[in-house]
């Protein structure tokens, strides 16, 4: 029977597309009551496959404190996964990089810039830095948008 090694391998490959599109990466997200560019990146995040633990707070800067986000790398929303910060509007793309990078505490979007996940307005797009946070207290740019 030449054809059940192809079956068995079509199943095997199946099989673990189906375990990596499972794969769900959780992200919490802290944030004020009425901040709606914070429940755009909200939004943002679940469209690409994360979910989201939502944390309505009273006190953003004690969860900052908290979290170890710099008063200068500071933005609206603080997001958290595995224990490291993700700070402001900051795309997908760094949030997958940080967790291969165990010598971060975190990742910043400072400000809110326009043209940001969560912080579109038509076509306008300002420049922006994804800066990393060592633990040795280095920042360093992780992504200078726009990407060339
Ligand atoms: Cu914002």
């Amino acid at each position: 029977m030449p054809r059940k090694p192809i079956t068995a391998a079509l199943v095997v490959l199946l099989m673990s597309g189906t375990v990596q599109a499972a794969e769900h990466l959780t992200i919490d997200v802290h944030r004020d009551a009425n901040c709606g560019c914070c429940k755009d990146w909200i939004t943002y995040l679940k469209d690409n496959g994360f979910e989201v633990r939502d944390h309505v707070e009273r006190n953003m800067s004690a969860v900052k404190q908290d979290q170890g986000v710099l008063p200068r790398l500071a933005s609206c929303h603080t997001g958290v996964i595995d224990g490291k910060f993700v700070e402001g509007h900051v795309p997908v793309a760094q949030i997958l990089e940080l967790r291969k990078r165990p010598d971060l505490l975190g990742i910043a979007v400072s400000g809110m810039p326009a043209g940001s996940p969560g912080m579109e307005y038509g076509n306008v797009k300002h420049p922006y830095k994804v800066i990393g946070l060592a633990r040795s207290g280095q920042e360093e740019t992780i992504a200078d948008y726009p990407l060339d």
